[in-house]
């Protein structure tokens, strides 16, 4: 007796399924004849149609042959903030260095002051623009990190804002606390001190109000030192939130380590690890989150050791870091395509730096970054003809529709 039809909200058909699922032991995960099936927002069935239960669906559409993804995940950005840096831009193209101008009191400090005199509705504003962008190249799951306050009403501010953004847009959004993201003005000399008050009083605000999912370090010599990034992290871990890391972009003072040995979810920008931090990365399974909009637009000429971190098994992810000084970029598919030019990866690595690992990047691996029953059903529908066209191609968007939530 044939068994009754399985009753569903969405069924896409006729499609080629890059699953980028573990489970299934081909380049991508792929599944040439492909159905997705939704109900309630989640994926009920995601794999060949000679496999498929029958589905009675509401709504059902015919890919005509085109390629799905998981919905993109960018894991790492700044996407809130007042101002721009274009200035920064000219003054970098006569010769003055990133780590000059910081030094100055430009960079991210200039970007503070335009933030603390923004208001909320300017903040989400500016960010909502640049969301449209992440949106539009089928980013469904995005990263906010505040950092551009320094004292705690404008680090509320930011994360208010990322979470109000998380509300009204499709997107699903998750925060992050970088209250040390540099010294501010105000505590100049004293970088010990301002991180005891963002390891105290800050954090105790923000945790208090829900704000973070997690707390962030820029671990760095123009920033913070591994003594005081380990003291916040400790104080982030007793209030029970996740950690991740800024380490390794300028010099190396062992951060990714360090945050690996605390547990953290991920430790990013890397172009000076070694192999004691790789190996540590490993064991705890920390992602390596690797940004090649910085390094591009920072005309960086170290790479993250990417080889080591195939040899020790460490994940990947990609991401824009999206920001006024150092990633003024919102393209996902062009990280894709500089994480091959620039650092090697393969294209099906830089399509699961963009899914899966970035989902482990969140601590989401449950719940999004591949196609599989269980996980919400947030989709990319591409115009391509092999995924490896989504790195390829430099300035063009095949995005044919995005799906989040099963909408
Ligand atoms: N590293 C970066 O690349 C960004 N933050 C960080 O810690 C830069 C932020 C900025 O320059 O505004
Ligand atoms: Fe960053």
């Amino acid at each position: 007796m044939p068994s009754e039809p399985l009753a569903c909200d969405r069924l896409w058909t006729n499609a080629r399924l890059a699953t980028m699922s573990p489970r299934i032991d081909a380049p991508y995960g792929a599944v040439e004849d492909g159905v997705v099936a939704a109900r309630d927002g989640r994926i009920v069935y995601a794999g060949p149609r000679s496999e498929a239960p029958v589905f009675d669906a509401a709504i059902s559409t015919d890919c005509g042959g085109r390629w799905i993804t998981p919905g993109l995940i960018d894991c790492h950005t700044h996407l809130v903030y007042g101002g721009d840096r274009a200035h920064e831009f000219e003054l970098r193209l006569q010769g003055a260095s990133y780590e000059d101008i910081a030094r100055a009191g430009g960079g991210i400090l200039s970007t503070v002051k335009a933030t603390r005199a923004a208001s909320e509705d300017e903040l989400f504003a500016g960010a909502d623009r640049r969301l449209s962008a992440l949106i539009a190249e089928g980013v469904t799951t995005v990263e906010i990190k505040s950092g551009y306050g320094l004292e705690q009403q404008t680090e509320l501010k930011q994360l208010s804002v990322a979470r109000r953004i998380g509300r009204e847009r499709p997107v699903r959004v998750r925060t992050t606390f970088l209250g040390a993201h540099a010294v501010p003005p105000e505590f100049k000399g004293r970088s010990g001190a301002y991180a005891e008050l963002v390891a105290g009083p800050m954090l105790d605000a923000v945790a208090e109000q829900g704000l973070a999912d997690a707390v962030d370090v820029f671990c760095e010599g123009i920033a913070f030192s591994a003594k005081e990034t380990k003291q916040v992290f400790a104080a982030a871990k007793a209030k029970g939130l996740a950690i991740k890391i800024h380490a390794e972009q300028l010099s190396n003072l062992g951060g990714s380590a360090l945050a690996a040995g605390m547990g953290a979810l991920s430790a990013d920008h890397l172009e000076y690890l070694d192999e004691p931090g790789v190996i540590a990365m490993a064991k705890a399974g920390t992602v390596a989150v690797v940004l090649p909009g910085a390094f591009y637009f920072l005309r960086e000429t170290q790479k993250p050791p990417i080889k080591l971190m195939r040899r020790h098994g460490v994940a990947i992810a990609l991401a824009t870091d999206a920001n006024p000084g150092s990633s003024p970029l919102t393209s996902p598919l062009l990280v894709m395509n500089m994480a091959c030019t620039l650092f090697r990866l393969t294209p099906e690595e830089a399509l699961a730096g963009l899914t899966r690992h970035a989902a482990t990047a969140l601590g989401l691996q449950n719940e999004i970054g591949t196609l599989e029953a269980g996980k919400a059903c947030d989709l990319a529908i591409w115009d391509i003809e092999r995924p490896a066209e989504l790195s390829y191609r430099i300035g063009f968007n095949p995005l044919h529709a995005r799906i989040w939530n099963g909408q």
